[in-house]
């Protein structure tokens, strides 16, 4: 009879932390809903390099996002004359090439940390400028 109201006492007591953690915090069990869970970036590639980059130190440019995020890379060939490549490693190796005024838009589950090289992957004149862009995903 005592041991059935001490595990009486002990079952209530758990409930109230549960109902206690639960009200504490509501997203607990759902917090991916409440995070950002979304990551746009805009690559404009042209004369000079990209975003700019023949101006910029190295790295760049840098993206840093989250590990779990959804990504999206929008690339826009903005040099009127020469094709340029666009490359991730591990997200896009393949790489892509962008003849003058095309878009591309990448989309991936950054669902790997680590530091990530986007670069140019063809040969162009301006593409020492264009070998150390940086996705960090952390
Ligand atoms: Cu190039």
């Amino acid at each position: 009879m005592k041991r059935n109201l001490v595990l009486s006492i002990v079952a209530i007591a758990a409930l109230i932390a549960a109902a206690t953690y639960l009200a504490l915090n509501p997203s607990a069990d759902g917090a991916r809903s409440t995070t950002k869970s979304q990551a746009t970036f805009t690559l404009v590639v042209s004369r000079t390099g990209y975003n700019g980059s023949v101006n910029m130190g190295s790295p760049w440019p840098v993206m840093t996002v989250p590990q779990g995020q959804t990504v999206t890379i929008h690339v826009k060939n903005d040099d009127p004359v020469e094709p340029h490549g666009f490359t991730v490693t591990h997200y896009l190796d393949s790489g892509v090439t962008l003849r003058p005024g095309e878009t591309y838009t990448l989309t991936f589950l950054a669902d790997q940390k680590g530091t990530f090289r986007v670069y140019c992957n063809i040969f162009c004149t301006v593409h020492v400028y264009m070998q150390n862009g940086r996705l960090t995903v952390e």
